[in-house]
């Protein structure tokens, strides 16, 4: 897959009165260069309908778009691949459906991250890092000390998430994290754009740094 440093995931609770498709522009224009479609809430036809709105918005600007949960309608809308939890649908069983599209895995301990690499799981989401009020009946947080490990242990691209904040971020990026994810950070943000720009920065000091 192609690589990235944010990824934003929708959120229409945080922003309501404003157009799901406006906002995940600003995130694009940001530096976003990731985007998912969750939502948990809508009857499926809905989310088709925005799968495949996003999909346009996302083909337009060159960004990865990833469908949560629903592998039919990543196919349906030709997403660029899933994202599955550890009470989705198996790995092993995904990948027959969905063939070189990139998927997903969200993993909460170390022997969750090693399974999902060795099936072929193409990042991983680790998280939550932080508390956050974002996704229902979460785990506890796993903190920065799950990030470092899987920075030690894991090959394949990893992705922070969880009560991520422009306030936090840093301690994020010290743990190992390379890329982040952020949901109300982004979306609720009165400057969705000005946020991710924000966010871009502290990951480009930190990459930076890095290579000192
Ligand atoms: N998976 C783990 S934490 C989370 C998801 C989808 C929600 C993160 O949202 P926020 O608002 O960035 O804390
Ligand atoms: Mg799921």
């Amino acid at each position: 897959m192609k690589d990235f440093r944010l990824y934003a995931i929708t959120g229409e609770q945080f922003h309501p009165g404003r157009d799901m498709l406006d906002v995940m522009e600003q995130a694009i224009l940001g530096g976003v260069d990731i985007i998912q479609l969750r939502d948990k809430k809508s009857p499926k036809a809905e989310v088709l309908a925005k799968a495949k709105a996003l999909r346009k918005l996302t083909s337009r600007y060159d960004v990865t778009f990833i469908v949560n949960d629903y592998v039919d309608i990543a196919l349906e809308a030709d997403a660029d691949g899933i994202h599955l939890g550890q009470g989705d649908m198996p790995l092993t069983e995904a990948r027959r459906l969905v063939g070189s599209k990139i998927i997903g895995i969200s993993t909460h301990a170390i022997e969750e991250a090693l399974l999902a690499e060795s099936q072929g799981a193409d990042y991983i989401g680790v998280g939550p890092v932080y508390r956050t009020a974002t996704k229902e009946d979460v785990v506890d947080p796993v903190t920065e000390a799950y990030v470092r490990e899987v920075a030690h242990a894991i090959q394949i691209p990893f992705v922070a998430i969880g009560g991520i904040k422009l306030h936090n971020v840093d301690q994020v990026l010290m743990a190992g994290a390379t890329r982040i994810c952020a949901v109300s950070e982004i979306v609720g943000s009165s400057n969705v754009k000005g946020t991710c720009e924000a966010f871009i920065s502290k990951l480009e000091a930190n990459s930076a740094k890095r290579r000192e």
